[in-house]
């Protein structure tokens, strides 16, 4: 079925936007509309990333679009990167994810805590698509409190010596580069480039997911693996490099999150002026009405949260706390307006005819990565009362 999408801007927040913003972002919906809209649900169907659309991906911007221009990147400002997570969304989680992975889990880390020759080298390469990478943080046993983590290197003299391994990672089983979060001798966590091909790496793919299906999700493996010197990230040390990067992509969640939910109240609005029963459109029925108003109060107040957390992010201010509010607020927002779009679409909502189902089954993993509902209550929790209730 043809994407129909039209974005909603109760509060006409499109005024508070330059015309640079709007511009990436119509863009981005435009090339999304014509050349992703098409295929995504075949790609959910088939469990299949759809690897023809990386290029694309990356003129649109998505890849590091606030990385500097000298490293390949946009250069673009904090609110233009929310609108193109949003566009993304928009459309599937999944292409998001691929996108967050690249530019804020990946890119990132590489620019923050790199040296020169390694931002030199792998930077260009991700921003042009020619290298998807992937960030290397969850083990098996360690999800929501990675500094647990058994992932360890040894210093052999000239090279190190990394083992372990590494659970649930968006875009592994195709990345040419992997940041991975492993402790020294010391248990002091660092950040290595460990890339494909190294002896005794592999990155076997997980398959069975019944959501995120157009994004693929692997684990990666690591056996004696020599990783050269010069592929440690020399900026940074303990768990706040990866959590950092965490505040980056979890910021690109919380727009993305307004684009799903757009997508399904935009679908459900429509079928229900549409959509005949007892001779009315049910959109006439109080009932209908009060599904679509509340849907569209929530994208409202999380449109004003996530623009405002733009600008405190674009003058360096926003805290993870903060963060953790918009990411945790918009995706349950984006789950529950999936919830009720689907049942205005009564039997049509279950099938492929719909993004719906799509959304709702992808925003499952939306809910649990990126630190989960519950633990972001907790950063919440935490910050309000001084108190940390993790442990
Ligand atoms: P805690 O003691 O709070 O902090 C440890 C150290 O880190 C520092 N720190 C930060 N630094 C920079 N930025 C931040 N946002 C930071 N937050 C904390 C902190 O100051 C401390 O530094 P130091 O020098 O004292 O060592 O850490 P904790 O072990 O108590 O854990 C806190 C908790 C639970 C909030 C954290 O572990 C957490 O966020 N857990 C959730 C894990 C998570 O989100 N994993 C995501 C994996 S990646 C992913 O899901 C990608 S999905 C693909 C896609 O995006 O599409
Ligand atoms: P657990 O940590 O075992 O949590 C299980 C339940 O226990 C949750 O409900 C949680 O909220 C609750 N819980 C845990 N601790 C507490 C506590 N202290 N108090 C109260 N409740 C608690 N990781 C990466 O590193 N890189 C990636 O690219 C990546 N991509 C992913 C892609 C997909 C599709 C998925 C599903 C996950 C991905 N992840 C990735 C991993 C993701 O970040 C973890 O799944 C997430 O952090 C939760 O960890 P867990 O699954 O081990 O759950």
């Amino acid at each position: 079925m043809a994407d129909r999408f039209q974005g909603h801007d109760y509060y006409l927040m499109d005024e508070m936007l330059t015309e640079e913003q709007k511009m990436i972002r119509d863009a981005a919906r435009e090339w999304l509309k014509a050349e992703v809209s098409p295929i995504i649900e075949d790609s959910f169907e088939d469990a299949k990333f759809p690897e023809q659309i990386v290029p694309g991906l990356a003129s649109i911007g998505a890849f590091g679009p606030y990385i500097p221009e000298e490293y390949g990147g946009a250069g673009l400002d904090q609110i233009s990167y929310g609108l193109i997570m949003q566009e993304l969304e928009r459309v599937d989680s999944g292409i998001r994810s691929t996108a967050s992975v690249q530019s804020s889990l990946v890119m990132y880390p590489i620019w923050k805590f790199g040296s020169e020759e390694q931002r030199q080298k792998f930077l260009p390469k991700l921003a042009s698509g020619e290298w998807i990478g992937c960030f290397g943080l969850t083990e098996p046993d360690f999800g929501s409190n990675p500094g647990g983590m058994l992932t360890n290197f040894k210093d052999m003299g000239d090279h190190y010596l990394l083992n372990g391994s590494k659970m649930w990672i968006s875009n592994s089983p195709i990345a040419q580069v992997a940041v991975v979060w492993a402790k020294n001798e010391e248990g002091r966590i660092h950040g290595l480039l460990v890339e494909k091909g190294m002896e005794g790496f592999t990155a076997p793919e997980i398959k069975g997911k019944h959501s995120l299906r157009a994004s693929i999700t692997g684990e990666l493996i690591f056996d004696n693996v020599k990783v050269p010197k010069e592929n440690l990230l020399p900026g940074k040390s303990g768990l706040g490099g990866p959590l950092s990067c965490l505040d980056s992509a979890r910021f690109g969640i919380a727009w993305g999150a307004i684009g799903a939910a757009m997508d399904c109240y935009d679908s459900a609005l429509r079928y229900s002026m549409e959509r005949i029963q007892f001779d009315k459109p049910i959109g006439a029925f109080q009932l209908t009405q009060k599904k679509l108003a509340e849907m569209i109060t929530e994208i409202t107040k999380a449109q004003l949260l996530t623009f405002r957390l733009g600008e405190l992010r674009n003058e360096g201010r926003a805290t993870t706390a903060q963060i953790s509010m918009a990411k945790r607020n918009n995706v349950d927002m984006a789950i529950k307006i999936a919830r009720e779009a689907r049942q205005i679409h009564g039997g049509m909502g279950i099938t492929n005819e719909y993004s719906i189902m799509r959304h709702m089954a992808n925003l499952e993993s939306v809910i649990t990565y990126e630190g989960t509902h519950d633990i972001h209550l907790l950063i919440t929790g935490a910050d309000v009362t001084g108190i940390p209730a993790f442990k």
